[in-house]
């Protein structure tokens, strides 16, 4: 009997990340969970392992390189990782925002990326039929007012997805972006804002169903799962409501 294909799924402690992990978990995949947060990722896991799903807790900082080269000691031989820790912080014009919050947003979204990526590439190849989901947002790949910081690191971890999709090309590894616009979990804005769940909330303000961490996890899903020749490059995933980052309809 062949072994169950197994995905790494990384900011899985909580929104896209853990609706990912459930996904993927009922797609067939023992996952694994890793995110900064161990309690979270093992409740999920036992939560998941109730339900009759494979699933591990490993508690992870993908910025911290040498635990990410120890995590990834573990595979062998890995089917799927689906790059997915990063975030926002701040929404302030160019002008005035903190570098410090530039420097963190490019050391979770890009150089995490960077690191898992890295770290798992040969267990990725040595399964003969690797796919590499990279969680980038539609911020990656044109500027809206007050993105900022997020806005350059998005860019950042969309190259790192083109220029490694054109890297590898003839190993059987394949490089799927997926790029999110308005999705309303329960931590994105709020960790942007710091914690000021007002301004949080008027993110999402009259937006007619903004998606969910579910409708992304979902495309996620149909993007690995289709098969092995077929590369979804790049999935762009907004509402309905949304038609760009600066065009949102509001019932206000
Ligand atoms: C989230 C989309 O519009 O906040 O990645 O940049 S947005």
């Amino acid at each position: 009997m062949a072994a169950t294909p197994i995905a790494v799924i990384t900011g899985a402690s909580s929104g896209i990340g853990a609706a990912t992990a459930r996904t993927l978990a009922s797609a067939g995949f023992r996952v694994v969970l890793t995110a900064r947060r161990k309690d979270r990722i093992e409740a999920l896991a036992a939560e998941l392992t109730e339900a009759g799903h494979q699933a591990t807790a490993y508690a992870l900082d993908v910025t911290d390189r040498a635990a990410v080269d120890e995590f990834a000691t573990a595979f062998r031989s890995l089917a799927v990782l689906v790059n997915n820790a990063g975030g926002a912080l701040g929404a302030d014009p160019v002008a005035t925002g903190d570098p410090a919050d530039w420097r963190q947003m490019y050391e979770t979204n890009v150089i995490g990326t960077l690191n898992v990526t890295q770290a798992l590439l040969p267990a990725l190849t040595a399964s003969g039929d690797g796919t590499i989901v990279i969680l980038s947002s539609t911020a990656a790949l044109s500027a809206y007012e007050g993105g900022g910081g997020y806005v350059a690191a998005k860019h950042g971890e969309h190259v790192l997805a083109e220029t490694l999709r054109l890297e590898i090309v003839g190993t059987p590894v394949r490089v799927i972006e997926v790029a999110p616009g308005m999705v309303r979990t329960e931590e994105f804005a709020t960790t942007r804002f710091r914690g000021d769940t007002e301004k949080a909330a008027k993110v999402y303000a009259g937006v007619d169903a903004p998606l969910t961490a579910e409708d992304v996890a979902d495309t996620i899903g149909w993007a690995v799962t289709r098969p092995s020749h077929v590369n979804i490059d790049l999935l762009v995933v907004r509402p309905r409501a949304q038609a760009s980052n600066t065009k949102v309809h509001r019932t206000l």
